[in-house]
């Protein structure tokens, strides 16, 4: 997976290079995070690469100039996607789409905004990964390569793990967890998950599962209404 990302903070990425998921991918050439400084085809001595914005007001704007040459240049892998609280919302079937392409590219706004015009005619579409302002794209887009890498074959070494988890899990939240020991100043973990009883522990799951999503978050459900076997699951494991 190639993915190409447009800075003014490259060095941003090193941490996320050097974490053990996407460093062991970057080692094994199952990613290829390639970092473009955009002050690098900056003209001028200061290697400026914003402006004021025409009609006033606080703020800089990243010129478009920059941004389009380095794009000319480098030639990165489609879609170019601009990180931007108005873009399409990033979720894990987006993370999907990306992971089965050979690589896509990653625009950091910064400051109030980009040129429109880079918007209009340089990317493909704009990503947010949520309804919150950042500084800039740069975190966002350690958002988007984390998501998207881990989907790809052989970087999460034991396959299951991505395929069990929240929103791949028939998208269920994920039902809790516990490890050693047993007993952690007087809270005891669910007798059922010690009974060996891999039927029952696997019932007792869903039912988790159901009951945190129902709870926390409905609206992954899609449906109004429980079906009768998974209202049953919830009458067999009332403390969940
Ligand atoms: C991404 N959710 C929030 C900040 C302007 C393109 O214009 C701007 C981009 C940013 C950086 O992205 C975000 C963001 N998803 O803030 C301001």
């Amino acid at each position: 997976m190639r993915i190409d990302v447009f800075t003014i903070f490259p060095g941003y990425f090193d941490s996320v290079l050097s974490t053990s998921i996407l460093g062991r991918a970057s080692d094994a050439d199952l990613l290829d995070l390639r970092r473009h400084d955009l002050r690098d085809w900056a003209t001028d001595r200061h290697r400026t690469v914003d402006d004021t914005p025409f009609g006033g007001g606080a703020g800089m704007v990243l010129a478009p100039e920059p941004i389009f040459d380095a794009v000319a240049d480098v030639s990165p892998p489609r879609p170019l996607l601009l990180l931007s609280p108005g873009g399409r919302v990033f979720d894990q079937s987006v993370a999907q789409e990306l992971a089965a392409g050979e690589g896509f590219s990653l625009l950091c706004g910064r400051y109030e905004g980009v040129d429109q015009r880079v918007v209009d005619r340089c990317c493909d579409g704009e990503l947010s990964i949520g309804d919150y302002v950042l500084g800039g794209g740069e975190a966002a887009a350690a958002v988007v390569v984390e998501a998207v890498t881990r989907l790809v074959p052989g970087v999460v070494g034991n396959e299951e793990s991505v395929d069990d988890e929240s929103f791949r899990n028939e998208g269920l939240l994920e039902y809790p967890q516990y490890t050693r020991p047993a007993d952690f100043r007087g809270d005891v973990v669910p007798e059922v998950l010690r009974s060996g009883d891999h039927g029952r522990i696997a019932r007792w799951r869903r039912a988790a599962a159901l009951r945190r999503t129902l709870a926390r978050r409905p609206d992954l459900l899609g449906f109004d209404d429980l079906d009768d076997a998974d209202r049953a699951l919830l009458d067999e494991f009332p403390d969940t």
